[in-house]
């Protein structure tokens, strides 16, 4: 009998019919978000699952599914997964490193342009029939090229941001609690430096990092004051790690010209704040989200949850610790 399964979100077919040769597999086409409740319910029995960065994968969720060898995560950051329980319980989670760096960073750079110029404002001003005619000065944006380009967080997607800055002729900071090693550096043309020059010497700051109690609101109001109010940040990493009741304050005060911002506290819903402001560029966490990258994504996933339950290492393991 093949083991059985769990894909806990909706998903292209190709994927589903992939894990069908390797498993019984109980989709969930319809994407009915699940929750803790559902998620207990659907994973009863599985030997495995494909989950997304939306699923609470909790100790309780976890402790009660016995028979769970391993949780495959969609995604590459996995802060909706408790790994020390997984690790007690003899679970193995993966996630999905490198494929989704390249979209990512692109996301990353619309929301930096867009802030730049105004764009969001700029269309709705213009679907709204306000436009009358050319004026001399008119939706006056900021310059991009030429300026100073900082990234918190300096992991892969920060620096395959960093390399797009070339062609801006940007000059490029970063921080990070360990340097790159010399040569990465140099490959991205960029200058290690401490957290609080990064944040008063950047026109554009590009946060990268993983949610953590440690990044918790590693960005607010002491760290908002301290940038240039002519500045733009850019979050397309993980909800929290902005104080978003602190930006929306810089933002509304003028004391930060713009934001760009993919992820939110609480997401789905966001604060409110936002929604009043015409100097922030909103999308609703779409970073990774192109066709090709999707397919990616979900496809090591499968790679892993296959290698997992067929006995081997899965690729991106996470809690090694888990075969001690
Ligand atoms: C996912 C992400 O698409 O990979 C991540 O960590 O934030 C996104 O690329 C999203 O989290 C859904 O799983």
């Amino acid at each position: 009998m093949k083991p059985r399964v769990l894909v806990s979100r909706a998903v292209f077919p190709e994927v589903i019919a992939r894990l069908a040769g390797h498993f019984e597999v109980d989709d969930n086409q319809a994407d009915v978000i699940l929750g803790v409740d559902g998620l207990k319910a659907r994973l009863a029995g599985k030997a495995g699952a494909l989950t997304a960065a939306t699923d609470p994968l909790t100790a309780d969720v976890i402790a009660a599914a016995p028979s769970l060898k391993a949780l495959c995560n969609f995604a590459v950051g996995y802060n909706n997964i408790d790994l020390a329980a997984c690790t007690r319980a003899g679970v193995m989670a993966t996630n999905t490193p490198g494929v989704l760096d390249d979209t990512t960073a692109d996301l990353a750079w619309a929301l930096l342009m867009a802030s730049a110029r105004r764009l969001p404002a700029a269309e709705r001003w213009l679907r709204n029939g306000e436009w009358k005619g050319w004026e001399f000065v008119q939706w006056l944006g900021t310059d991009v090229h030429h300026a100073t380009l900082g990234i918190l967080g300096m992991g892969r997607i920060g620096q395959t941001v960093a390399r797009r800055a070339w062609g801006f002729d940007m000059k490029v900071l970063y921080h990070k609690r360990t340097p790159l090693p010399a040569e990465q550096e140099a490959a991205c043309r960029a200058s290690w430096v401490d957290k609080e020059t990064l944040l008063r010497e950047s026109d554009f700051l590009v946060l990268l990092l993983p949610y953590s109690p440690a990044t918790h609101h590693i960005i607010g109001a002491a760290e908002l004051a301290l940038m240039k109010p002519t500045a733009h940040l850019i979050n397309v990493a993980r909800g929290g790690i902005v104080d978003d009741e602190a930006l929306i304050a810089a933002l509304r005060g003028g004391r930060l010209a713009g934001a760009g911002m993919d992820v939110f506290e609480g997401e789905p819903k966001l604060n409110p704040g936002f929604l009043g402001l015409d100097n922030v560029a909103l999308t609703p966490h779409i970073g990774s989200s192109s066709r090709s990258t999707r397919m990616a994504m979900a496809m090591t996933a499968a790679d892993n949850l296959i290698a997992a339950l067929g006995g081997q290492r899965p690729p991106n393991l996470l809690n090694p610790e888990v075969f001690k």
